[in-house]
């Protein structure tokens, strides 16, 4: 171990499970960083150590030893538990750093947990970086997607250490400032979001084409495998290749039907969806995934349920034409899933103000993260092209994806309803295509029922005001316009 009273480090990691491991390897393999490390217990320490003495850690055992080993500003990179974990460690970095030095969180903490500990650790002189850090560990160790907030000071120190570790696509690195406080852990959460939706449109279009054509796991295999040559290539179409494509060495069965069909999460889907509520923002497809997952995992309701009478499956006539319309209608299912997260960006932007800037958001998802695709350069395009996009889907680009996809997205949903197969993601996303669209919703036969039985009053398409009807009395419309 190095002499820990000298500040030879530039850059700090505490908490070295798998990420934080992976991502202090990670800083210590660029030229010109010298790693500090520091873990709750010294074993993991050791081992780390142990493992990779090429690396040249500074290791400490205790946190006051970590912070000495720093150079000024100290820079330490948090990557523990999320949570009370997280809590613990930034208490005991605040007792030993100093004003100007930098803490960032890089574990999956609640935004909202992130404005409360950068408010408190600002106090202190002490800046505090919310990072989103997505790519699970082999980014981590290769190079993530990095989605940081807090200070613009705080940017200008870390910014050059972010862009050495992160992914790099086209040419450029997968980190961007995305705001302050909060703004980077939010970023994350929608990205994460997102990530379900893809995943669980991907599943079902998986499961249309089993059910609907008979194709084996290893045939659909070689499907998504084609599918990620063109417009829907990305990191999730490739590994459901493989995944489908693997053999079961006990049973010699494919995998993908020996693996129990219950969904596990770790919070952060729902995180996104309960979010889009307080913020009023309808993010059908992500909120579907979410439940999806939650049904799966109930084996009981499953199995009592599992005698309910259904439809006669009626195999598709023509197998290539059906193949061929559930991919447009995973393109188009995908381009709502992501409508509606960019929408979500926009409304946590306007409600936490953050200065987002959603080209800058789709170009640091295109390397290192598990939503990683093609697809998103034209999201980039489609914000550059007009800043003040009201709805992703209705950017020329994506109106003509969906406008070529439509009928088959409205055949696949037919279908599956028709053969009694489970789409809930796609079929909400044509929903919510189809009333967004719309000239008229029935919400105006909404507000006639609030208005009746609780006088919430309406207003009308051909006059200023605000109305309400007498119901209970002569049914006559009042002008309701002052009682605000
Ligand atoms: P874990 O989430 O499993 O956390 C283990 C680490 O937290 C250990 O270093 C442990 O120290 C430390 N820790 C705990 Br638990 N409670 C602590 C406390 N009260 N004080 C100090 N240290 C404490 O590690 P991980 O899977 O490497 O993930 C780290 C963070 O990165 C998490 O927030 C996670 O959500 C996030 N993340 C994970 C992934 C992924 O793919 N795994 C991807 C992106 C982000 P100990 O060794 O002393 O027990």
């Amino acid at each position: 171990m190095t002499d820990t009273t000298t500040a030879t480090a530039n850059i700090g990691v505490v908490g070295l499970a798998v990420m934080g491991s992976n991502l202090a390897r990670n800083l210590a393999s660029r030229e010109g960083n010298t790693v500090a490390i520091y873990n709750r217990s010294y074993g993991r320490t050791q081992e780390l150590l142990d493992e990779h003495p090429e690396a040249g850690f500074v290791a400490s055992k205790t946190v006051e030893d970590f912070a000495a080993s720093l150079s000024k500003p100290r820079t330490a990179l948090i990557m523990v538990k999320a949570g009370a974990g997280t809590d613990a460690v930034i208490d005991q970095l605040v007792s030993v750093f100093e004003p100007g030095d930098i803490i960032i969180d890089g574990g999956n903490a609640l935004f909202t947990d992130t404005i409360r500990r950068e408010k408190a650790v600002r106090e202190t002189g002490i800046n505090f970086v919310g990072a989103g850090i997505s790519g699970g560990e082999e980014g981590a160790l290769l190079g993530p997607s990095i989605m940081p907030g807090g200070s613009a000071e705080a940017w200008e120190t870390i910014g050059p250490i972010l862009k050495s570790i992160a992914a790099v696509a086209e040419g450029e690195p997968c980190v961007t400032h995305v705001g302050t406080d909060g703004a980077g852990h939010f970023v994350k959460m929608i990205h994460n979001g997102i990530e379900y939706a893809d995943m669980q449109l991907i599943a079902e279009a998986y499961d249309l084409i089993r059910h609907g054509t008979g194709k084996t796991p290893a045939e659909i295999a070689d499907i998504f495998a084609e599918w990620n040559s063109g417009e829907l290539e990305s990191y999730l179409i490739e590994i459901t290749s493989e995944v489908l494509r693997q053999t079961d060495a006990k049973t010699g069965k494919p995998l993908v039907d020996v693996i129990l069909d219950q969904a596990g999460a770790k919070g952060t889907g729902a995180w996104t969806v309960q979010t889009a509520l307080d913020l009023g923002i309808p993010v059908s497809g992500i909120a579907e995934a979410v439940f999806a997952r939650s049904l799966s995992s109930k084996p009981e309701q499953r199995a009592a349920a599992s005698g309910l009478p259904g439809p006669k499956p009626t195999p598709v006539a023509d197998t290539d034409a059906f193949v061929e319309d559930v991919r447009l209608a995973l393109y188009a299912s995908k381009i709502i899933a992501y409508s509606q997260g960019f929408d979500e960006i926009v409304a946590g932007a306007a409600e936490y103000n953050w200065d987002i800037h959603k080209g800058d958001i789709a170009k640091i998802w295109r390397g290192g993260c598990i939503i990683r695709a093609q697809f998103l350069n034209r999201i980039t395009e489609a914000y550059a092209a007009d800043p003040g996009l009201v709805a992703l889907v209705t950017a020329p680009y994506f109106t003509d994806a969906v406008a070529r996809a439509q009928d088959s997205w409205r055949r696949v949903v037919a279908a599956a309803a028709a053969s009694g197969i489970p789409s809930p993601a796609f079929s909400s996303s044509l929903a919510y295509y189809d009333g967004l669209r719309s000239k008229r919703l029935p919400a105006a036969l909404v507000q006639g029922q609030r208005d009746f039985f609780g006088a919430h009053n309406y207003q009308r398409v051909d006059l200023p005001g605000t109305f309400h009807t007498l119901w209970s009395g002569d049914r006559t419309e009042i002008d309701a316009s002052d009682a605000h």
